[in-house]
């Protein structure tokens, strides 16, 4: 863990605790994203040393029952939700209203899911030809100042379609909201993108650094991002996956299937680090949902 890493998991668990978050369910919370237990108490140990107003709860003894700290208040903050599929108990299948959605991978840590058949194939024809005579050159938020702006690490062109703003939409709006459990109201306008060949995306995070400067303006709209939605929409003749680099995963773009992952700390060690391959041949297709905490208006 480096400096920075460092900071920002202290800064989100004292914020956890004055909001408090009982020790267990951050301890909870830590060792499902991935941190060792004993790592997570002695961080978790420390943020409650420097949280400045008194009373903070005693560390659980490792292996202690969370009924040991379980709420007494009646308003008690417990761990902040995020989307995510039912996928548990080995389910092959997500009903989602108007059709059943294949389960095809998953990864549990991080929380990384790719279903088959998401989008019929008309519905991919529909939505890029909607979207074709609005694309423009893509940006990306400028950490430093919250403002948006042309950046040589997106090289394809985009639009973003208005919630609702096509009975298509709706209804692809509503099936992901049904598949991850996830008020459409809490999404970031859909949008679409094109990569030719040589265009990428390289590795990033979509959530917003919050020790940058920019952030404040960036998450003043509903919040951090933690969670991210990739329908792929028309495969290129060769290249074009997404990577997770640290994962040493890449996911062929095969037109239909979607990529769900969730990051629950805005930090890297949520190991949510992915990018866009080069197109090779070909065009690729794509549609982004960006999930966002709290209402994005
Ligand atoms: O198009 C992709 O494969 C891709 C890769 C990484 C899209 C995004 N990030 C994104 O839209 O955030
Ligand atoms: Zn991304």
């Amino acid at each position: 863990m480096n400096e920075t890493q460092h900071r920002n998991i202290t800064v989100w668990l004292i914020e956890q605790i004055r909001a408090g978050q009982p020790t267990q369910v951050l301890l909870q919370a830590m060792c499902d994203r991935g941190w060792r237990r004993d790592v997570a108490m002695g961080l978790i140990a420390q943020a409650m040393g420097e949280r400045s107003d008194p009373g903070a709860a005693a560390m659980p003894a490792a292996g202690a029952s969370p009924q040991a700290e379980a709420p007494t208040d009646e308003g008690a903050i417990v761990a902040k939700p995020v989307p995510a599929p039912a996928i548990d108990d080995g389910v092959l299948y997500v009903d989602v209203g108007d059709r059943r959605v294949p389960v095809l991978m998953h990864l549990p840590q991080p929380r990384i899911v790719l279903f088959g058949d998401f989008l019929s194939r008309q519905e991919c024809d529909r939505l890029v030809e909607a979207a074709r005579p609005r694309m423009q050159r893509s940006m990306t938020a400028d950490p430093r100042t919250g403002e948006t702006k042309v950046d040589t690490v997106r090289t394809s062109r985009g639009m973003f379609f208005h919630r609702d703003e096509t009975p298509l939409v709706r209804t692809i709006e509503a099936r992901i909201a049904k598949l991850l459990r996830w008020p459409v109201s809490h999404g970031e306008h859909l949008q679409v993108l094109h990569y030719r060949p040589g265009d990428r995306y390289e590795p990033h995070y979509d959530y917003f650094d919050p020790t940058q400067p920019g952030a404040a303006t960036l998450l003043a709209r509903g919040g951090q991002r933690v969670a991210t939605f990739l329908m792929y929409l028309r495969e290129p003749g060769r290249g074009g996956d997404t990577t997770f680099p640290e994962l040493g995963l890449s996911f062929a773009p095969r037109r239909g299937s979607a990529l769900f992952f969730s990051y629950p700390v805005p930090d890297p060690s949520s190991r949510s680090l992915h990018g866009g391959a080069p197109v090779q041949a070909g065009e690729k297709w794509v549609a982004t949902k960006w999930l966002r905490e709290d209402v994005f208006a």
